[in-house]
């Protein structure tokens, strides 16, 4: 299962193709519009200004409403790119945005709106994802679900993030799981983008009912690829499974998860030994840096060298982070439908063994 995506953030559309996937899926237009919504900007002050319909048109693998098994290709255009800036951005690098560094790479950049590197070209991998969680939740009951965990230095009050109020992460803009807090978050959100600054944030994802068995020993362990999947989203800076870091400062005896015949006692691992599933649930958290782009002035080059101060205006996220909770989720589902197909592949059911305990 594997998914590639196109286009720049103000080019006519992005877009992607996902090759591998079974056929008989039952998809239409419609379903992507929950989850594209969730992740889209102009939808709440706390997001970027721009506004797009981020309507999918599918252009192939689906027919009379089922996968048919070829390339599914999936097509969004951009209907609100526009900037009177492209000139004075080409001709200088962006501190802490990816400006210097594909100059750098390929001597060249397209300017406009962060090309490649805007956060733009992460609809396409949530798009894609729709299939997957459908996929996933049909086939085995595994549903995959995220929320933020943090957000610059504010965190929930009391909550199990592994095990959040998910209807109170539904309604409210920033996906937060403590309902009471949401009115101390608008305050701070709207201090922030009055300030002009950013802050980053952390995002948790979990999946629920995935069976044991998803994963490989050693070269693609399901772990390493789901780090993998989540650094490729841009902005993140950090991933941890389970326990991530902090298990560092714990001891073994406290760390590895007893078993008993009525299920794991505790979770340390977050789902996953030795790089395959335990059949519990799989734990993610994924670190956000702030935006870097930012009408607060900062020392920069441009493209001669010369030393410039940059300002950055137009629409930006005072805080990437608080969409990243649906691209999270799709990472996880994009790796986890994978990892199912792989193991059904090479395993068939041998992995469907006694003796299984709960979860
Ligand atoms: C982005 C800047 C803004 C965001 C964009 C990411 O776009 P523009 O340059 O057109 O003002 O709105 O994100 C999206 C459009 C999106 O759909 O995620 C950036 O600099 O990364």
């Amino acid at each position: 299962f594997r998914v590639t995506t196109f286009g720049e953030s103000h080019g006519p559309a992005i877009g992607c193709v996902v090759d591998g996937c079974p056929p008989g899926i039952a998809i239409a237009p419609e379903d992507f519009a929950h989850d594209l919504a969730r992740r889209a900007t102009g939808r709440t002050r706390h997001t970027s200004a721009r506004h797009e319909a981020d309507a999918i048109e599918i252009l192939s693998g689906v027919y009379e409403g089922r996968t048919t098994g070829t390339p599914i290709a999936l097509l969004v255009r951009n209907t609100d790119a526009r900037s009177k800036d492209y000139d004075r951005i080409a001709q200088q690098f962006r501190p802490g945005h990816a400006d210097y560094t594909y100059w750098q790479k390929f001597g060249t950049r397209d300017p406009r709106g962060g090309g490649r590197s805007s956060a733009r070209e992460t609809t396409m991998r949530v798009a894609a994802a729709v299939i997957a969680k459908k996929w996933l939740a049909e086939r085995y009951g595994v549903r995959v679900r995220g929320h933020l965990a943090q957000i610059g230095d504010v965190l929930p009050r009391a909550h199990d993030w592994r095990n959040p109020d998910w209807s109170a992460v539904e309604a409210n803009p920033f996906f937060w799981p403590d309902a009471a807090q949401v009115p101390e978050l608008e305050t701070f959100m709207d201090a922030l983008r009055k300030s002009g600054d950013s802050v980053g944030a952390r995002v948790a994802v979990l999946a629920d009912g995935v069976p044991p068995g998803w994963g490989e020993p050693v070269y693609g362990k399901l772990d390493a690829e789901l780090a993998a999947a989540m650094m490729s989203i841009n902005a993140v800076k950090g991933v941890e499974i389970g326990d991530g870091f902090a298990s560092v400062a714990a001891k073994g005896s406290e760390h590895r998860d007893a078993m008993t015949p009525n299920g794991f006692e505790s979770n340390h691992a977050g789902g996953i030994l030795g790089g395959i599933s335990s059949g519990q649930q799989v734990v993610c958290s994924v670190a956000f840096k702030p935006t870097s782009s930012l009408r607060l002035p900062v020392d920069g080059i441009d493209v001669e060298g010369h030393a410039v101060e940059i300002v950055t205006t137009g629409r930006h996220d005072p805080c990437v982070g608080i969409r990243a909770t649906p691209i999270c989720e799709a990472m996880l589902a994009l790796v986890l439908m994978d990892h199912a197909l792989r193991h059904r592949a090479q395993c068939g059911d041998v992995g469907d063994v006694a003796p299984r305990i709960p979860a």
